[in-house]
């Protein structure tokens, strides 16, 4: 009787199993995956150290796991040597070519110290060996966190993030996607900005210091445990984790599987514990594809309830070699970009939009507003209050009157979700992309509090700092143009929100009071609304409304 355990995952503690893949009774070569694990930094397959067949799982979907924890008896083996990577392994320890993202970031070289060049390699990634990259994160000229991640590395078991170790500016690129890398590859040379993290990072990282979890995006398979969601804002490309569709649960080797037949994981719909996607739904979908059918699409609620995906049946995307016409450039899209376009293509072709314009005067609002930061000024407080801020809590006003713009298509498109919270999204613009951060409980807060925390979250969100919470739970949005310029614009509403207001710059215009034209502070306005739910004569009562409210806040205490 061999006993099967859990190999030295590095510093990964109580990790949960999502997926045990084998039962009594199978028949399991060596190096067979047994089951997945999943912790917030990366997904991972745990292999068999050796071929035989399985007698008893110790272990089920749910358990935390920890190195050496007993996964499953078996009997027979043929005590074939584990996999390939693997140090000869006692007592039948599995073969640790599991992804252990065991360390932090690879000490750096402090050469020439706080603004110096620092080079940052691969930390410890376990026994992991000749690791594909497939996504380089970052570019020459790029200014980067510490910690900030700058490759996605994947092999057949698993997938994660290699953070950088400092912050400063990449001067050198030295991998590009398809290379392999090992522990202590190279991958830049940073124009250091100090900030480093800990030395003893080496020796006890901290979380944030190891390999992360990879974010799913629709082309490129990733570990998944981060509760993100997969982006589908609006006309921003708005990064992951911007709504509340979550990133689809598959194994790396699933992931994998998926990219080479250049599935979208996000439309296909898991079977598995937990909606976990396995290889036969990822078979199932493309056969459903082929045969021009539809049913495992995983689409948002009520939005592409035929469809087995965006574009499906739509005539191929014309391919033109542009050299012929004139002198070309290719750049990769961002890998914001990347994430979003499918979900703001499905989003866009999916929801019938119409966008309502509308204008409030701001007169005396914006007169309020600068008066009150010229107190706050006197009195040496930093508190500024901005537009934006009076905007969203004129919008929870205007909710409130309006449930139905509060709400969500539920799975089958057949009942409205109304929403008791007001959680409100705004797109922020960053270096790397937009983002929606969301402020909770807006119909709770100050003004001050709510542009305090607006300011807060914008520069988190710059910063590359946001987490996934932070990005998860608006029921309404807000896309604020008002800083940049332009009139109005048809923003594309973020599902399976069923709403979402464009703010754009406001202007002085010549307004007629009845005896003269006035110079007034107008705001324009532009409402984007699903019309499923939403008619157009509710969207123009919500923007009158909202206009109102913001012609005179007093409104919002009625
Ligand atoms: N009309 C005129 N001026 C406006 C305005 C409006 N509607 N909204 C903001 N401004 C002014 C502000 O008062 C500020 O001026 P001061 O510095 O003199 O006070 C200036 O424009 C810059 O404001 P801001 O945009 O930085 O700040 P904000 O609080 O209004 O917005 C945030 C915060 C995070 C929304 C914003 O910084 C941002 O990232 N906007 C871009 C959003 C975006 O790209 N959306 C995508 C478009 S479509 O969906």
């Amino acid at each position: 009787m061999i006993e099967l355990k859990v190999p030295d995952i590095g510093d990964f503690k109580d990790v949960e199993v999502i997926e045990v893949l084998v039962k009594p009774g199978d028949t399991v070569a060596a190096d067979q995956s047994l089951i997945t694990i999943e912790s917030d930094k990366a997904s991972m397959e745990i292999p068999s150290s050796t071929a035989g067949v399985i007698k008893e799982i110790k272990v089920k979907v749910g358990d935390k796991i920890n190195q050496g924890t007993l996964i499953a008896t078996a009997e027979g083996g043929d005590a074939k040597a584990p996999a390939p990577a693997a140090a000869v392994p006692s007592e039948a320890t599995p073969a640790p070519e599991v992804a252990v993202a065991s360390a932090g970031p690879t000490p750096v070289a402090p050469v020439g110290g706080r603004g110096g060049s620092i080079e940052v390699a691969v930390p410890d990634i376990g026994d992991f060996k000749d690791v594909e990259i497939i996504e380089v994160l970052v570019k020459v000229g790029d200014t980067v966190a510490a910690d900030q991640s700058l490759l996605t590395i994947e092999s057949d078991k698993a997938s994660m993030e290699i953070p950088s170790s400092a912050a400063g500016v990449v001067k050198e690129l030295k991998v590009k996607v398809g290379d392999k890398v090992n522990k202590g590859s190279p991958i830049a040379t940073l124009e250091g900005q100090g900030a480093a993290p800990a030395p003893q990072a080496a020796s006890a990282p901290s979380p944030e210091s190891a390999p992360k979890a990879a974010v799913a995006p629709a082309d490129v398979p990733a570990a998944v445990s981060a509760p993100a969601s997969a982006p589908a804002l609006a006309p921003p490309a708005i990064v992951a984790a911007t709504t509340d569709q979550t990133i689809p649960h598959a194994s790396p080797s699933v992931r994998k599987f998926a990219r080479e037949l250049g599935v979208d994981l996000n439309r296909v719909k898991g079977s598995g514990a937990k909606d976990r996607i396995t290889q036969e739904d990822v078979q199932a979908f493309v056969k459903a594809a082929l045969a021009g059918g539809g049913a495992t699409t995983a689409a948002s609620p009520g939005t592409m309830a035929t469809s087995s995906g965006f574009g499906a049946g739509w005539p191929a995307w014309p391919s033109l070699d542009f050299a012929k016409f004139g002198a070309t450039e290719t750049v990769a899209l961002s890998r914001i970009k990347k994430i979003s376009g499918p979900n703001l293509a499905r989003n866009w072709a999916s929801i019938p939009h119409v966008t309502q314009f509308d204008e409030a005067d701001i007169t005396e609002l914006e007169d309020f507003r600068k008066s009150a930061n010229e107190a706050y000024a006197k009195k040496k407080d930093p508190a500024k209050v901005t537009m934006l801020a009076f905007v969203m809590k004129a919008c929870v006003s205007a909710l409130k009157q309006f449930p139905a713009v509060n709400s969500s298509l539920d799975g089958d498109g057949a009942n409205l979700i109304l929403k008791k919270y007001y959680h409100l999204g705004f797109a922020a613009d960053t270096p790397n992309g937009l983002v929606v951060p969301v402020i909770r409980d807006v119909d709770q807060k100050g003004v001050a509090e709510i542009a305090k925390e607006t300011a807060e979250l914008a520069a988190q969100a710059r910063a590359g700092k946001l987490g996934p919470a932070a990005m998860q739970g608006a029921s309404f949005t807000i896309s604020s143009l008002g800083g940049v310029g332009g009139t109005f614009f048809t923003p594309i509403i973020n599902a399976p929100e069923v709403a979402i207001l464009g703010l754009s710059k406001s202007d002085f215009k010549p307004k007629w009071d009845g005896k003269t034209f006035e110079p007034r502070l107008i705001l324009p306005l532009s409402l984007s609304y699903d019309h499923r739910v939403i008619d157009g004569a509710q969207a123009a009562r919500f923007t009158t409304y909202l206009a109102e409210v913001l012609s005179d806040m007093r409104r919002v205490l009625l």
